[in-house]
């Protein structure tokens, strides 16, 4: 077996074993080539990502309200981002900097700074190839969905039953039952699982069925659902909805629920998607959720910085918790390399290190470049330190580390 003689011949084979792993990506926004619009590929918009649109109203003239760029074409719109964010000042935001990333990472001219070119590249291609292009590029092997039944024009797509990606593997979302009753109660009853205003005793029972055939429609991973930072459990307003209709749907079906906690929705409505922040969670009942439902699992991340160090020590408490991800706003190497350190100092290799949550299919290429970028540092250092500590390596223990926080873990947690 290949066993690293020495702190350099180390150090190379983290970084290989971390530059090669296939990347299993639990969280993104893409969808089927076959569901049309909904999946969102190529360079106007990459450039209208919403976390790129509230960068440019941070430096845009007063007179480019977000209300006059909503209602611009796209590629108007794009064209504004690249002026504001990559021409005007140097694109060196995570976000800018991942375009650049992966329009160079395409092969295209991305320093000669014209979009001309590359939008003519980019029209001679189709979402069915360049789907897998971009997951070859950024050895994706799969990527998990977001899919929401709640949503009339995503599930007239799934009625439809158009065909599949082998990429792609689907999750059901539902945070409209927790976070928005009458809403997910009025889209039930629209498609026959009748449920009033309350979540009574009749609404919960529509619920679970609502969620079973879904289930079976979608045949998801995972049931899955954002949470704001005030969501407190059990004293909380979704207990009822969890513990009588998705909780036990998840234990039903055998499939873990994935909690993402802390996203404040519409600190500004004006910016749209782009308009949601961050606020500080109370991981306690995330705690008491894993303490009640000891036979369910629950995957879970958080948005606020100040909460990962709690996440951890929480998921040192349950064998039913498995901790994914640098989401969104922590979705930062700064963040990243801070996280990903503090949960192998406590976790080891039991997580996973990170979700693209990408929203365009580009994304997938600049958000595991970056992230292998930072994760080979940091398990480098890691394995610096175990060496000195006596420890000898064999190359296939690093090859099965660098696999375990880019997939490996999640899979091992979901088949135990
Ligand atoms: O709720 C979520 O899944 C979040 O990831 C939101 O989609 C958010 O807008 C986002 O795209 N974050 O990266
Ligand atoms: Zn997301």
């Amino acid at each position: 077996m290949d066993r690293p003689a020495d702190l350099a011949q180390l150090n190379a084979a983290v970084r290989d074993a971390v530059a090669t792993a296939p990347v299993s990506d639990i969280h993104t926004h893409l969808f089927y080539p076959s569901h049309g619009g909904l999946l969102l590929w190529g360079v106007d918009e990459l450039l209208t990502y919403h976390y790129l649109a509230a960068e440019l109203f941070t430096v845009a003239p007063r007179d480019l309200t977000p209300e006059r760029f909503r209602v611009l074409p796209r590629s108007d719109r794009a064209d504004l981002v690249w002026k504001h964010l990559f021409l005007d000042r140097p694109p060196l935001s995570e976000a800018c900097r991942g375009v650049v990333t992966t329009l160079n990472a395409l092969g295209l001219d991305v320093a000669g700074r014209s979009l001309a070119p590359i939008r003519k590249w980019f029209a001679d291609q189709n979402a069915e190839t360049f789907l897998p292009k971009a997951f070859q590029i950024a050895k994706v092997d799969y990527a998990v969905m977001t899919n929401n039944p709640f949503s009339l024009e995503e599930a007239a797509f799934w009625k439809q039953n158009l065909g599949a990606c082998e990429l792609l593997k689907p999750a059901l979302r539902v945070d409209a039952l927790l976070t928005n009753w009458p809403a997910a109660a009025k889209a039930m009853t629209a498609t026959g699982y009748p449920a009033g205003v309350a979540a009574d005793a009749a609404g919960l029972e529509s619920a679970r069925k609502f969620l079973a055939d879904w289930a079976g429609i979608l045949k998801p991973v995972y049931l899955a659902a954002s949470l704001g930072p005030d969501w407190a459990y059990p004293a909380g307003a979704g207990t009822k909805v969890l513990d009588e209709a998705i909780v036990p749907t998840a234990r039903a079906f055998g499939l873990p629920l994935a909690l993402m906690i802390g996203a404040r929705r519409g600190v500004n409505p004006a910016l749209g998607e782009a308009g949601d922040g961050v606020g500080t969670a109370d991981v306690n009942a995330l705690a008491n959720l894993c303490r009640r439902h000891a036979d369910v699992k629950f995957i879970a991340t958080v948005l606020a910085r100040g909460n990962q160090h709690e996440l951890c020590v929480v998921a040192r408490k349950f064998a039913n918790l498995h901790v994914e991800g640098c989401w969104w706003f922590c979705n930062n190497p700064s963040i990243i390399e801070e996280t990903t350190r503090m949960r192998l100092e406590m976790l080891g290799t039991a997580f996973t290190a990170q979700h693209s949550d990408a929203r365009v299919a580009d994304q997938v290429i600049y958000k595991w470049s970056h992230t292998r970028a930072v994760l080979a540092d940091v398990l480098a250092r890691a394995f610096g330190d175990l060496f000195t500590a006596g420890w000898r390596p064999d190359v296939e223990d690093i090859r099965r580390a660098a696999r375990s926080l880019l997939g490996g873990a999640f899979e091992e947690f979901c088949r135990k």
